[in-house]
């Protein structure tokens, strides 16, 4: 897939675009049912495929004080994309200036002029522009002046419920991973580099813990899960740790995971978590021997729940 990040990039010619435009936070089910279509129209008519997406999310523009909610960071948010098959991404800076765009500014400067779209596939109820004024029917409005088709598909429900971001955040803040991976149409995950901790993992416990520091995203609820970790493009069983190891007081909050019958330095690398199943709560031992008994028994259950005992 093509990545187009930088507005002058924008005016590249495309041939009969078919596009899509949101933020795509998650890139669920909901959305990946969208690409489809964008990506079954493309083909009809020799068209590419385009997603049109934004970054930073327009909250973090306006209120960077905000806890953070995304469900990804733009760099998966775009991976993700390409995974459906998408030719293309767009995804605009979303600066002061962008948002200043008028809907009918946006549809006729960009979407129009630059990109020279020929159809447009959104959801019922998006809407763009500055004060959030465009909407699916003013785009069919724009589109009959500009000569491109508009179609605003249906809502996907997953057992008669909507899927919506706001849902799959409800149900990771509640460490509810099944529940997400059903919406999300793929297992919710976290990313980051690996950093050092204290050092105490692989020393003091036996069990080395690869902590990650992560962008701003929204976390499961704290405590212990069966993971799948990717790194350098290999995949192993884990068991993470999200939470605060009240057993030693660090008073710092971390993201860190076992990886079963592993033994490489992997600090510095990217790694990617992918969630499974939420096993308990952390709790405070009363001693690093306790803990560690704990840890045994963590590990065969992950074992279990990723079928490879
Ligand atoms: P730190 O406090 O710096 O995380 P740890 O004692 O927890 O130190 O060791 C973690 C490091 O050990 C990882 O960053 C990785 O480079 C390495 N390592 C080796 N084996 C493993 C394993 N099985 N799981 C996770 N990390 C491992
Ligand atoms: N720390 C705690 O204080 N309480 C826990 O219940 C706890 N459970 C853990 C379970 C697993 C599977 C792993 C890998 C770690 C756990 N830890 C827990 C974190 C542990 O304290 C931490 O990995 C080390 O202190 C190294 O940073
Ligand atoms: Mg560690």
């Amino acid at each position: 897939m093509e990545v187009i990040c930088k507005a002058k990039d924008f005016g590249r010619f495309f041939k009969n675009p078919v596009l899509t435009l949101g933020n795509f936070d998650g890139v669920h089910l909901g959305h990946q049912r969208i690409f489809q279509q964008v990506r079954r129209k493309a083909q009809e008519i020799g068209g590419e495929s385009i997603a049109y997406t934004f970054a930073p999310h327009p909250v973090q523009l306006l209120k960077p004080e905000k806890e953070p909610f995304l469900l990804l960071p733009i760099s998966e948010r775009i991976r993700l994309i390409g995974e459906t098959g998408m030719d293309v991404t767009i995804c605009a800076p979303f600066t002061q200036e962008f948002a200043s765009l008028t809907a009918e500014e946006f549809v006729r400067d960009i979407l129009h002029r630059q990109i020279g779209v020929r159809q447009i596939y959104v959801g019922q109820n998006t809407s763009f522009g500055r004060g959030r004024t465009g909407s699916v029917a003013l785009l069919k409005e724009l589109g009959e002046r500009y000569g491109f088709a508009v179609e605003a598909m249906e809502a996907v429900e997953v057992k008669g419920t909507l899927i919506s971001s706001s849902r799959i955040r409800r149900l990771i803040r509640g460490g509810n991973i099944p529940g997400a991976t059903e919406l999300l149409g793929r297992p919710p995950l976290l990313v980051g580099e690996v950093i050092r901790g204290f050092g105490r993992g692989g020393k003091k416990l036996g069990f080395p813990t690869a902590n990650l520091k992560i962008e701003k995203v929204l976390v499961p609820k704290p405590g212990i899960y069966a993971v799948w970790a990717i790194c350098g493009g290999q995949k192993f069983p884990g068991v993470a740790n999200l939470g605060w190891n009240p057993t030693f007081q660090d008073g710092k909050f971390s993201i860190e995971v076992h990886i079963l019958n592993f033994n490489k330095d992997i600090y510095g690398q990217t790694l990617r978590l992918e969630f499974v199943e939420r096993q308990r709560d952390e709790v405070t031992f009363r001693s690093p021997e306790e803990l560690i008994t704990q840890i045994k028994k963590d590990v065969e259950q992950a074992k279990r729940i990723l079928g490879v005992v």
